[in-house]
């Protein structure tokens, strides 16, 4: 049996990825409708080797599909999102638009997959550094309880689409050819400011809001209580801009609540946990870096280690592909869990 699936935003960095992974994975497509601005309407796009045409989106356009994953930005969610749920459709939503609201599960299948059940149509698929740490974190917390989490994340310029990767390439450029340039999008287009990537560290990602945490921050700190459903769980992050063009890193600090738990005994849980890649061997330098984790699915995970100060203390390393694990392929991933539990 084959599904009626629309991608939403299928010219961009996400909905290429998207295309490429329901190609990987052979999902069952019977009919595919790749929507998008009407700026972008009328590229052709390749799929299994065909060419594509793309069509603007519009309410219409959800006629008949039974899963629309969309990747088009928050505002053309929060407008054509309920018009696909309308005409039937599952909604899998890869913005923020309806992430925090009470009706939408959030979901990361290898952690509360059972959520889908919940669904009223619509399914929000989290911001990708929270993704990948939740990944790392769940194992844990089944087995040894968790208490507390602080991160600090060392994100990719492909967070922020296309065009910042573009950017990153052109100050690199005129850096090297000791040429001038002027910052144009990062680190936040809409905001005032804007500031130099290449050769920078940015502690900004998206808009600050009233407490001092910028959103990104909020994202993690929030989403992450929402899909473990610990709202009592205490999470504190700090994100920051790297000249990196894909893979998200994150120095993750965790407490847990037993105090006899080696860091060998987080080794053997992580190695064998679903979604994880463990590369942690000190004496061979091998740890997780984004370069080495562009193209893959899984959360890479390293560098773990007791606190010094704290038994009940441990961190470490995690990396993963931003627009895979933390875009297109935990969407596709929804998609196949859902198939799998009958839900479409
Ligand atoms: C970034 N995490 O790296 C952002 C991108 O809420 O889906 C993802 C934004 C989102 O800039």
């Amino acid at each position: 049996k084959g599904y009626h699936v629309a991608v939403v935003g299928a010219t961009g960095a996400v909905g290429q990825q998207m295309l490429k992974t329901l190609e990987e994975r052979n999902f069952p497509i019977e009919k595919l409708s790749l929507l998008s601005s009407k700026r972008s309407a009328g590229k052709k796009v390749l799929y299994k080797g065909k060419e594509v045409e793309v069509k603007e989106a519009v309410p219409q356009s959800f006629e008949g599909v039974q899963i629309a994953l969309f990747s088009a930005g928050g505002s053309v969610s929060k407008e054509l999102a309920p018009e696909a749920v309308k005409r039937g459709a599952i909604v899998i939503d890869n913005t923020s638009a309806f992430r925090m609201d009470e009706n939408t599960p959030l979901v990361v299948p290898e952690v509360n997959e059972e959520d889908l059940k919940e669904h009223n149509g619509i399914i929000a698929n989290p911001n990708c550094s929270t993704i990948q740490m939740v990944v790392a974190l769940e194992p844990i917390r089944q087995t040894f309880g968790l208490n507390k989490v602080i991160v600090s994340t060392y994100q990719a310029v492909s967070g922020a689409g296309a065009h910042a990767i573009e950017e990153l390439k052109r100050q690199a450029r005129a850096i090297l050819a000791e040429e001038e340039f002027t910052p144009e999008i990062l680190p936040v287009s809409s905001d005032e400011k804007h500031y130099q990537i290449a050769f920078n560290a940015v502690p900004q990602i998206d808009k600050f809001q009233d407490n001092g945490y910028t959103f990104e921050e909020m994202k993690m700190i929030n989403e992450t209580k929402k899909i473990m459903h610990m709202a009592e769980l205490e999470v504190a992050a700090t994100c920051v801009r790297l000249p990196v063009v894909t893979g998200h890193s994150e120095s993750v600090y965790v407490e847990i609540d037993q105090d006899n738990v080696s860091s060998n005994d987080i080794k053997s849980l992580l190695k064998d946990a679903p979604g994880v890649t463990l590369q942690d061997d000190p004496a061979q330098q091998v740890y997780p870096m984004p370069a080495d984790c562009v193209g893959k699915n899984d959360v890479f995970v390293g560098r773990i280690r007791q606190d010094l100060d704290r038994p009940n203390g441990y961190h470490f390393w995690v990396v993963s592909d931003n627009l895979l694990k933390g875009a297109a392929w935990n969407s596709v991933q929804i998609a196949e869990s859902l198939v799998k539990l009958n839900l479409v």
